[in-house]
């Protein structure tokens, strides 16, 4: 059996969302005839808190139809030195909305207002113009760490001080407002446009929606058609969609006590762990004098899956399909692999 805890992507429909998959109503989604996604758009922009959303294939092209939107070439985006446009996104914000982007470390994260107030830019005939601002929540190459809606509204005061508009990167953000037990409008209100994946810890099996003003919505609409996205009878997706968003969420309260226990134990075992605050887990193994990539090719030869971050960080996630047994597992296999080092090292 292998414990899969590379992303929590690799979540399977529920058989609730086959089913639902099986017996969609369908009709040709560029007519905006299929009544599946106009509910999954309906209820996602009623979720979300906004006028209007939009189904779109992933959570890549919901935040680059976002960039499209918001910005002309030549613009500048404020963003996260760190965050999954910048660092995970192919490049796609220069390739393809021919933005510049405006780099700021963050602290688990979370931008200061002042540091992002600081890199908006003047009137001056050689600036670019600063024409967007991004978040992450929860950010991904923090460890899954959480913005508060304090943060948030610290960034979004500065937005709308300067006329900026916030995109969130909401991937995760149902993490977000569990760990928080807030409602998820608690933290969309201080964002212009968000958009929120269906397929990771919620469990469908494809799609994220992009949520905004309608006229925002309708040029973003325009914008997916252009990349390629307008999906047809993307009903029989967006059914499982449904489900993620209205039964999916409240569990996700499982799955960060799982990354919890796993940090707790790995720490035990005097690998160094970032705080965890959702489902990610990022352990440091440089002290053990493995890299991530040895690291992980070890976990592999004994069945446990994750991922390299950095030369010596690995991220493991949990999901719907870990349980209690496979954190237990997979500390057991960590002890073994601890052993092995120390006993070659003698
Ligand atoms: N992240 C993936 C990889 O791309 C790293 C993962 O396994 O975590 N925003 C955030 C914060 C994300 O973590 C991801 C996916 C995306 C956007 C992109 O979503 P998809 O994969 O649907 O394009």
């Amino acid at each position: 059996m292998i414990i899969d805890l590379r992303s929590d992507t690799v979540t399977k429909p529920t058989d609730e969302m086959i089913r639902a998959m099986a017996e969609a109503e369908v009709g040709d989604d560029v007519y905006r005839e299929d009544p599946t996604v106009n509910r999954l758009e309906e209820l996602a922009a009623e979720y979300l808190g906004k006028e209007a959303a939009l189904f779109v294939t992933s959570g890549t092209q919901g935040n680059q139809v976002a960039v499209l939107t918001h910005c002309v070439n030549g613009d500048e985006v404020i963003l996260e030195a760190e965050s999954h446009l910048f660092y995970y996104e192919a490049g796609a914000m220069a390739a393809l909305a021919g933005v510049q982007t405006r780099t700021i470390p963050g602290v688990r994260g979370a931008m200061r207002g002042e540091d992002v107030e600081n890199a908006i830019r003047g009137v001056n005939i050689h600036f670019p113009r600063t024409k967007l601002i991004c978040l992450e929540n929860t950010h991904n190459r923090a460890g899954g760490a959480v913005l508060t809606p304090q943060q948030m509204k610290e960034v979004h005061d500065v937005g709308q001080r300067h006329g900026v508009p916030v995109h969130l990167d909401g991937a995760r953000l149902f993490n977000a407002a569990v760990a928080l037990g807030v409602d998820v409008r608690e933290l969309t209100r201080y964002t212009d446009s968000v958009q929120v994946c269906l397929s990771k810890g919620l469990s469908a099996p494809v799609g994220c929606v992009l949520a905004g003003e309608r006229g925002f919505i309708e040029e973003a609409r325009w914008w997916r058609k252009k990349l390629g996205g307008g999906m047809r009878q993307a009903g029989y997706l967006a059914a499982p969609g449904i489900i993620a968003l209205t039964e999916m969420t409240a569990r996700l309260a499982e799955d960060h006590e799982r990354a919890k226990l796993l940090a707790e134990g790995l720490r035990q075992r005097s690998i160094e762990v970032e705080p965890v605050d959702t489902n990610i887990v990022l352990a440091n193994t440089r002290a053990l004098g493995l890299t991530a990539l040895d690291f992980i090719q070890r976990l592999n030869e004994k069945g446990v899956l994750a991922g390299d971050f950095d030369k010596y960080v690995t991220r493991f996630t949990t999901h719907r399909h870990i349980e209690d047994a496979d954190i237990s597992k997979t500390l057991e296999i960590v002890e073994q692999i601890i052993e092995d080092v120390k006993a070659s090292a003698r």
